[in-house]
């Protein structure tokens, strides 16, 4: 079977019997107490969410469908000549729980490139952009302007079955993915003239697209980066700002235009996927403080700096991760591959040898270790990718994949409208006065 559609319409039958088992069995059971401080503690550690694509550990870090990072590394198919996992396979992975063949991977690859093209009335809204306004508020503008023609909206609007949601969301979701390289690309090019943008070529796999699309195109290194870039940054489990927001504005039954241009939105938050680009900026500003080839001891002082002044250190810590992210590994083994010399590379190491023992005599971070912004911009740079603005719309590029393989399952499985329950300081102070 080389069309993912049919194969997940193999598949959903037995999911959802399996979610009514599951239900059935330990639907009544509590999952332990909720702490009054989980409240006002933007909800760490609370179970509350259903995300079928990937399960975050704090020790290990991400798993997609119980594969590790090596694991999908060793395992899903590559370009030939490649070394990096190709985006599509994790994209059928995400979606069915499966590792694709080659074939499967190259039907997505050709179907994605058929579906690339956006409506010139979304290049008008992109282009008439002022180039002064942040690339993520143009990526999301052009991402809702997508909901023009979803077909789940339509259907919706004919009265469709409330059994047959996923199909249609399934195809939005599909033209979401393949539309986000044509927004990125001309995004890009608009915002930092760098010419017009090519058309998509209907025999490359997606990775290659978003490069040439970019003007990196005829650099195979980058090219293998954007693969693994993708992957990587794809899915992180349901609770993080861009994830949960998909998924709730989803629930909504808004289309997943609507529903991912919202994740977005909360992507291009600094303490979120903006934290890539902060990066950028915070080592830049290092470098040109302490020149090239800094001492241990001013990059120490620099970063005691930032911690005074009352802000944090980027790509340090992490909500859930108590340890170095592995997609940061992966990124950092990338370097030692492929720019084992490069200066930023050299200070983005020189700092995470030096910042988690900062971060710990601070004694505030619950996370002294770096996450998976802390690598991303140095490895753009490397090969021309300067504009640090830009970074967090790779990023939302990639998480399109996770939070679109769960919108799928979302309505595949019949789930409801989010609603929890909330509460005034004066209706706690009330409730547990004599508790
Ligand atoms: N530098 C300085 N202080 C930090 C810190 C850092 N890197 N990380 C955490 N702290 C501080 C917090 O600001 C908080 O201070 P407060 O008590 O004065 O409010 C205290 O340590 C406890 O926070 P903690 O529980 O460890 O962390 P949270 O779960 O609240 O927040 C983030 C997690 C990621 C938001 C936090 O570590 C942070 O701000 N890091 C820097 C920004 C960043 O890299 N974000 C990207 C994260 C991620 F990978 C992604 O989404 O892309």
């Amino acid at each position: 079977q080389t069309s993912l559609k049919d194969r997940l319409a193999e598949l959903i039958p037995a999911a959802q019997s399996r979610v009514k088992e599951v239900r059935a069995e330990h639907g009544q059971k509590a999952f332990g107490p909720v702490l009054v401080d989980q409240l006002y503690g933007g909800m760490r550690g609370l179970p509350a969410l259903i995300w079928e694509g990937s399960v975050l550990d704090p020790e290990e870090g991400i798993r997609f469908r119980g594969k590790t990072i090596p694991d999908i590394q060793a395992e899903l198919p590559k370009a030939p000549g490649g070394d990096e996992p190709l985006p599509e396979g994790l994209f059928w992975l995400l979606v069915t729980g499966e590792i694709p063949t080659q074939d499967q991977v190259t039907a997505l690859s050709k179907d994605w490139a058929a579906r690339a093209e956006i409506p010139a009335f979304v290049e008008e809204i992109i282009d008439r952009c002022p180039p002064t306004l942040h690339p993520m508020s143009q990526f999301s503008l052009a991402v809702t302007a997508l909901n023009h023609d979803s077909a789940f909206a339509a259907a919706y609007a004919k009265g469709i079955n409330k059994k047959e949601y996923w199909g249609p969301v399934f195809e939005d979701s599909m033209d979401l993915i393949a539309k986000l390289p044509n927004i990125a690309g001309r995004i890009y090019r608009n915002v930092y003239g760098r010419g017009k943008l090519p058309a998509v070529d209907l025999n490359k796999d997606y990775s290659a697209n978003l490069a040439t699309l970019l003007g990196f195109g005829d650099n195979a290194t980058f090219v293998e980066l954007m693969r693994l870039y993708i992957t990587i940054h794809s899915d992180h489990e349901g609770g993080n700002v861009s994830a949960h927001t998909g998924k709730l504005v989803g629930s909504a039954l808004s289309d997943p235009f609507l529903a991912f241009a919202a994740s977005l939105n909360g992507l291009a938050g600094p303490l979120h996927g903006l934290a890539n680009q902060e990066v950028l900026v915070w080592l830049t500003k290092m470098q040109q403080s302490l020149g090239p080839d800094a001492e241990d001891d001013h990059v120490k002082e620099y970063v005691w700096s930032t911690l005074k002044a009352g802000q944090v250190v980027p790509g340090y810590g992490h909500a859930v991760l108590r340890k170095t992210d592995p997609r940061y590994v992966a990124q950092r083994a990338f370097a030692l591959k492929h720019l084992p010399d490069d200066k930023l590379f050299k200070l983005v190491a020189q700092v995470y040898k030096l910042v988690p023992d900062i971060l710990l005599a601070a004694g505030k971070a619950k996370n002294p270790w770096p996450n998976v912004d802390a690598h991303s911009g140095a490895l753009l740079t490397h090969y021309g990718l300067r504009e640090m603005q830009f970074y967090t719309v790779l990023f939302g590029v990639s998480r399109a994949f996770g939070v679109a393989a769960q919108l799928i399952w979302d309505r595949a499985l019949g789930a409801p409208l989010e609603r929890p329950k909330s509460y005034s300081t004066e209706a706690i102070a009330r409730m547990f006065k004599d508790r």
